[in-house]
């Protein structure tokens, strides 16, 4: 059960569905932790997902739930992801939202990725 209060896990949401390759995403990278893929809307130049493997809700479930080496996978493949991507040097943003006042659309853990241009104020 979520520690988050969110409802349990749904394994027919969209990203469990990408990553069981039932639909398809424009895949950039994979490894044992998880899998990157570009956001069917861009809000930037460069908007990417990365989401782990495990089923995870929230990032409050995945904090509390994954192991360290899950947590410490899926990190390295942010930065590993935004390094591939050619972030590093200019820079990107990496943004969770989480439940309802967060804007939490798909109820499995996923990060953002923004890059690509100067993004400004975090909340304008
Ligand atoms: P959110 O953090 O849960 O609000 O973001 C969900 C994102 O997933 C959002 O930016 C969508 O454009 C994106 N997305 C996607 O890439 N592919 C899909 O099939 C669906 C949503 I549904």
């Amino acid at each position: 059960m979520p520690v988050s209060g969110l409802p349990p896990y749904d394994p027919g949401n969209v990203f469990a569905r990408i990553l069981r390759s039932e639909i398809p995403a424009k895949r950039i990278y994979e490894d044992e932790h998880a899998l990157a893929f570009h956001d069917i809307a861009p809000k930037a130049p460069v908007h990417v997902l990365v989401i782990p493997k495990g089923e995870y809700v929230s990032v409050a479930d995945f904090s509390a739930q994954a192991g360290a080496e899950a947590v410490a996978g899926f990190w390295r493949a942010v930065g590993e992801v935004a390094r591939q991507l050619g972030l590093e040097g200019p820079g990107y943003r990496v943004l969770t939202n989480m439940g309802p006042d967060g804007g939490q659309e798909v109820p499995h853990f996923h990060v953002h990725i923004f890059g690509g241009r100067a993004l400004g104020p975090m909340l304008s």
